[in-house]
């Protein structure tokens, strides 16, 4: 099997009380995981079994409905883990601080407009900052499991950073309160791990 389920990098209770251990097991070992087995099902015995699953993003418009899906999935959720982290939160600093507020004013209202991003996608799908072609950051959203690599999307670019907005991120503890979860949300971003990104991507 070409694809595997990425190590949590950190106990499902980690990141509580902003997000909690149930929503984590269940997102991490059965979302994430169900993402993987499908995807693995829908490459088996074709090439696309021996690319990297960003090369896979970046042609997702010639493969078959079940690969951009799980493909896309898979993808988008090996960034969300790493990207997210205990004892983290706060601001960025370096590089990154400068760019953010170079591209959005300041650090507040990067914050604003990715919230307002995350909370107006109708339905499920995600929020991202990213780099683009250019090397500026940009705020955007996919529906579904979309995301910036893919040559479908509206918006394209690298994602250093990824807030999942499906329902199944934050029901049990924050029910329809998406707003409050991406509040919340902001405590446990890994301002280290998206300027490694940053710096790579540039
Ligand atoms: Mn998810």
């Amino acid at each position: 099997m070409p694809f595997t389920l990425p190590n949590l990098p950190y106990a499902f209770n980690a990141l509580e009380p902003h997000i909690d251990a149930r929503t984590m097991e269940i997102h991490h070992g059965k979302h994430h995981n169900a993402y993987v087995t499908n995807l693995n099902n829908a490459v088996a015995g074709k090439p696309e079994e021996n690319l990297s699953i960003e090369e896979i993003c970046k042609n997702i418009s010639k493969y078959p409905v079940a690969v951009r899906n799980n493909g896309g999935g898979h993808y988008n959720h090996s960034l969300f883990w790493a990207i997210m982290g205990p004892n983290a939160g706060g601001a960025p600093t370096g590089t990154l601080a400068d760019a953010i507020n170079s591209a959005f004013g300041n650090f507040d209202e990067f914050k604003t407009k990715l919230a307002a991003a995350g909370a107006g996608r109708f339905g499920s799908g995600w929020a991202w900052l990213i780099v683009d072609g250019s090397g500026k950051l940009q705020i955007t959203s996919t529906p579904n499991q979309d995301n910036p690599l893919m040559d479908v999307a509206e918006v394209k670019g690298t994602p250093i950073l990824g807030c999942d907005v499906w329902e199944h991120a934050y029901y049990l503890h924050y029910q329809n309160r998406r707003p409050d979860y991406i509040t919340a949300w902001w405590n446990v971003v890994n301002w280290e791990e998206v300027a490694k990104r940053f710096t790579a991507a540039k």
